[in-house]
């Protein structure tokens, strides 16, 4: 099967440590993802061409991460009726508070579901795509439920 989830950031940069994480939590989880660069402004045609074909791909879920004035997630949302779900990143002298304002507050329409600045954000975006997934697939619904009892299992009762 193709990647159910493209993972897109607008730089290389926002590679690692950032948008890796929801790489990483998705690939234990066993969904495959499709991750690339891809900008809203340096590289529109490609965007536009991306999410065109995503759909019919297989891809059911657009994580996109991006920085500064962070246009990416919704203007991947206005090419898209998939779930767009955006990461803000802190790769700018505002530390991500200008990325969090840009992905948030989307016009009322084209939504885009937004997450916490940086590395736990795109973790957390990971997660939330693979528990979309899940309310189609049981196995991966129970894989989700062994990660939190592991999360759990992996917090001491005393410091
Ligand atoms: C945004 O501008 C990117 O998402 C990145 O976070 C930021 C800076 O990009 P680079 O100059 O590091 O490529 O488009």
């Amino acid at each position: 099967m193709g990647a159910r989830v493209a993972i897109l950031m607008g730089s290389a940069n926002d590679y690692e440590p950032v948008m890796k994480a929801a790489e990483e939590v998705l690939g234990r989880l066993g969904v495959a993802t499709d991750v690339r660069v891809i900008s809203a402004h340096r590289t529109p045609d490609r965007l536009r061409r991306f999410l065109e074909s995503a759909g019919e791909q297989g891809v059911a879920v657009v994580i996109c991460g991006a920085g500064m004035s962070a246009h990416l997630a919704g203007v991947a949302a206005s090419h898209t009726t998939l779930p767009v779900l955006g990461v803000p990143i802190d790769s700018s002298p505002l530390n991500g508070l200008d990325a969090l304002l840009s992905t948030v507050q989307m016009p009322g329409g084209v939504p885009v579901a937004t997450f916490g600045i940086g590395r736990s954000g795109a973790r957390n975006a990971g997660l939330f795509a693979a528990a979309i997934l899940a309310g189609h697939d049981p196995a991966l619904r129970k894989r989700l439920e062994q990660l939190r009892l592991d999360q759990a299992a992996k917090l001491p009762e005393r410091p």
